[in-house]
């Protein structure tokens, strides 16, 4: 197939409560949602996981948008191509995962929407249905009562595993507090790079929780800062911003600094490399589980595909719709006794809703 025509929508969800992590706070999800058109009269949909700001990575929205116009949809048009071909396509282009990874997703969901087969059983999806876990950020007011209250509401539909947001000076208080609360629930906390190799005995004293993880604890650069930790800290080290590859997760593991990877489509340049990070996890005895970009319903679509394949073992950040938004983009998803559905139509199995999308968007950019 080839591309015939690639139309950018620029949306803005409200979210039902503000963000806050340890790099800022969010208080609308900015999207940016790719509309690819095939010669074989097909849409497919891709979503690009960068946000307004460089603060979690260096992708931001804007940037992905010219990269995407200016670099990476120049080397795919005018070629009879299909998804598998996309990364080598791109491959001379440095950097820019989730561009390339948003773009490669449309080309994807557009191929397999004219073949009839669902994300899930092209990736080697093996259950019908996925167990949610949900991200819980840093309460505005930093109050603990707050923190508790809004895990109270999460343990009560249903979550099944609850994951902190930290940072220095919110750690160990909100975690004990958490964990004295609910002293069998799965719980793992997320740093975003809050901390350096100088606060290694501070991080130790989350071993006391019985945590399932602990997710990018210190800068994404910093390995050997990752690698001891690991050889201290009883609790895994799982990483997140620093695994950006197949090979580089397989060097991490190599080397000893991560025990436990958090695979997010976007990240690593889309599900083709994700698969395959799966795939290596499997082969090296790494436990990984699915993280969330706070996506809407087509990239949530996409996770929970992914997250139906038999090495993730651990619960995902894999929440229902209403967790972040009032009104998602696509037909909600929904959480019952703690699971989640995997879609079963062609491609990503979900569309925007017309009407929804026009009101959310805030600009449409049409790059071919
Ligand atoms: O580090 O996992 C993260 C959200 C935005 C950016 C980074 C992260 C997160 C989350 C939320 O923790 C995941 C989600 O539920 O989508
Ligand atoms: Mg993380």
């Amino acid at each position: 197939m080839r591309i015939e025509q690639v139309i950018v929508h620029e949306a803005a969800l409200p979210l039902v409560r503000p963000f806050r992590t340890s790099f800022g706070t969010e208080y609308t999800k900015d999207v940016l949602l790719l509309e690819v058109t095939t010669s074989d009269g097909v849409v497919g949909w891709g979503e690009c996981v960068a946000s307004p700001e460089p603060l979690y990575s260096h992708e931001f929205n804007a940037a992905a948008l010219l990269v995407m116009r200016d670099h990476l949809l120049p080397r795919l048009l005018g070629k009879d191509i299909t998804a598998e071909d996309v990364p080598d396509l791109l491959g001379p282009v440095r950097g820019h995962p989730m561009a390339r990874g948003a773009l490669e997703l449309g080309v994807l969901d557009a191929q397999l929407r004219a073949s009839g087969q669902s994300l899930a059983a092209y990736l080697g999806s093996t259950r019908t249905e996925i167990p949610c876990g949900v991200s819980v950020g840093i309460p505005d007011d930093d109050s603990l009562d707050t923190l508790l209250a809004e895990v109270e509401g999460y343990v009560a539909q249903g979550y099944q595993r609850i994951k902190l947001k930290i940072q220095p000076g919110w750690d160990v208080v909100p975690t004990r507090a958490v964990r004295e609360r609910w002293p069998a629930m799965p719980l793992q906390v997320d740093a975003n790079q809050a901390y350096g190799r100088a606060d290694i005995d501070h991080l130790c004293a989350l071993d006391e929780f019985d945590l399932l993880l602990v997710e990018q604890p210190i800068h994404e650069e910093d390995l050997l800062g990752h690698k001891l930790l690991a050889d201290r800290m009883r609790t895994p080290v799982c990483l997140d911003e620093s695994v950006l590859s197949v090979d580089n997760a397989d060097s991490l593991i190599e080397y000893g600094a991560c025990e436990i990877i958090n695979i997010k489509a976007g990240r690593v340049g889309g599900y083709l490399s994700a698969k395959a990070i799966h795939d290596l996890g499997v082969r090296r005895g790494i436990p990984v589980w699915c993280g969330g970009m706070v996506e809407t319903g087509l990239g949530r679509a996409a996770n929970v595909a992914l997250a139906s394949l038999p090495g993730f073992t651990l619960p995902g950040d894999t929440s229902a719709s209403d967790r972040f938004f009032t009104q998602d983009i696509t037909e909600p998803f929904v959480m019952t006794d703690g699971m989640m559905t995997v879609p079963t139509g062609p491609g990503l199995g979900v569309t925007p809703i017309p009407e929804i999308l026009a009101a959310l968007t805030t600009s449409t950019t049409r790059l071919v």
